[in-house]
């Protein structure tokens, strides 16, 4: 393993850096807890580890089996809670987008925790106990909400727990309430961002300047947009349910990444589950480390990232990954070749003459899988001439294909015909699997 582990005794519980020793007794005591649980023992046993005391080095550790959605389904709803339900005092759960969901529960705390763990990403982010924080995620079984909540009273700053959707009571709220802070996927700030410019409100009303966005991919092109429509700066937070909730990494204001929180262990691998060194792509594996009530074991996240470690020039040292490309889960194979939808949003947004709301659609055309890329036009483009407009859908086109290697459709759609997301973002229509074309 190629990871340089730095140790520094001097610092603070909350700025701990663990040594690589360290990181094995934390990783350790996840593995105590889960061994007693029937699942985990049976993995366990199949590959000769009965015992903690087995796990001897970070190489054993990755020797130990990967845990993947699927196998939470096997285990649905609490087969792999690690405490009585006597202690656990929460459920979330993400819905998926077929089958049962994937449960996850929380004792006291991990719910405190996460509080901590979201507050200290926050804190730096810029966010203090004098802003005001209008969290834009939905609340209820998605971990959006509350887990945004938590850490933001435990940060000491004003909630505002308005949930996702209900764009024009945001905006009066926004106003009246002096919001500093937003809260929300980044497709539902950019709708946010265009409801206000025909609302009437103006930008100069708004107290906004920090936005913590996440939950959905996003491309450096969308933060362009919504930072300069919204005149903020934009933060990019990370994290999945099953591992806690948003929280597990953030940005800090140096935007070199996000920022791995200490409480998880990641880990990329390749397509064959194999561990890769850090500074290379791959699949993102967590391990949590202090979660009691639903530890998890090298849990395969499906989405793809580098990591690095080392000091940021904000002073944090630790682990950081790039920006999530993609999911693994959201790669089309159209005529054999990967196409993921931020390639498509990075070569709309380059052009600049797009709206970026798009939507892929693909079909097949006798044996032949066929890609289109429905793009709006903006008002101001849709009254242009029409040589105009077809000399930017065709330059939109070749810039596309450039990057994808195949060729595609482009359709240019009316202003506000593709659907507005008040939550994550739906980017493909994958009309293969509907049996259709
Ligand atoms: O989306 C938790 C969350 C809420 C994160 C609010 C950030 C903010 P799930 O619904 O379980 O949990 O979905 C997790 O969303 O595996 C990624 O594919 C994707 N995802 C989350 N954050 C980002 C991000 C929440 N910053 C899944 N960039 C993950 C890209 C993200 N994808």
């Amino acid at each position: 393993m190629n990871k340089v582990i730095k140790q520094d005794e001097n610092n603070k519980d909350e700025e701990f850096v663990r040594t690589e020793e360290q990181w094995l007794k934390a990783l350790r005591q996840t593995i105590e807890r889960v061994i007693p649980i029937p699942y985990y023992q049976e993995h366990f046993h199949a590959i000769g580890i009965t015992q903690v005391e087995d796990i001897k080095t970070i190489q054993d550790f990755e020797r130990l089996p990967l845990t993947t959605k699927e196998d939470l389904r096997k285990n649905y709803p609490f087969g792999l809670f690690a405490e009585p339900m006597d202690n656990i005092v929460r459920l979330h759960a993400s819905s998926g987008t077929t089958g049962k969901p994937t449960v996850v529960g929380y004792t006291r705390n991990d719910i405190r925790l996460w509080a901590k763990i979201v507050a200290k990403g926050l804190e730096r982010a810029g966010v203090t106990r004098k802003d005001v924080v209008q969290i834009a995620y939905g609340y209820g079984l998605f971990t959006g909400g509350m887990g945004l909540h938590y850490g933001c009273e435990e940060l000491g700053a004003v909630v505002v727990p308005i949930s996702g959707g209900n764009t024009a009571r945001q905006l009066m709220l926004m106003r009246d309430f002096g919001t500093t802070v937003l809260a929300c996927t980044p497709s539902y700030a950019l709708y946010l961002a265009e409801s206000l410019e025909e609302s009437g409100i103006s930008r100069e009303e708004l107290k906004l300047k920090i936005g913590v966005f996440g939950a959905e991919p996003w491309t450096e092109g969308m933060r362009e947009q919504i930072e300069a429509r919204l005149g903020i700066k934009a933060f990019d937070i990370y994290g999945l349910s099953e591992t806690m909730g948003p929280g597990v990494a953030l940005e800090c204001p140096a935007h070199r990444g996000l920022h791995i929180d200490d409480h998880f262990y990641p880990e990329v691998l390749d397509p064959e589950g194999k561990p890769l060194p850090v500074g290379e792509q791959g699949e993102l594996v967590i391990t949590s480390l202090d979660k009691e009530g639903f530890p998890v074991l090298r849990y395969r996240t499906k989405d793809l990232t580098t990591l690095h470690y080392g000091t940021c020039s904000c002073g944090q040292v630790g682990w950081t990954m790039e920006r999530v490309s993609a999911r693994v889960d959201d790669m089309l194979i159209i005529r054999g070749v990967n196409v993921f939808p931020s390639q498509v949003e990075e070569a709309i947004l380059s052009l600049g003459w797009f709206e970026p709301h798009y939507l892929l659609v693909v079909y097949r055309t006798g044996n032949l899988d066929q890609l289109e890329v429905q793009v709006e036009v903006n008002e101001t483009s849709f009254f242009d001439e029409v040589r105009e407009l077809e000399s930017r859908q065709e330059q939109l086109k070749q810039r596309i294909e450039e990057v994808l290697g195949i060729s595609v459709r482009i359709r240019l759609v009316e202003p506000k015909s593709i659907p507005r997301s008040e939550g994550k973002a739906i980017r493909v229509r994958d009309e293969r699997k509907l049996g259709r074309g």
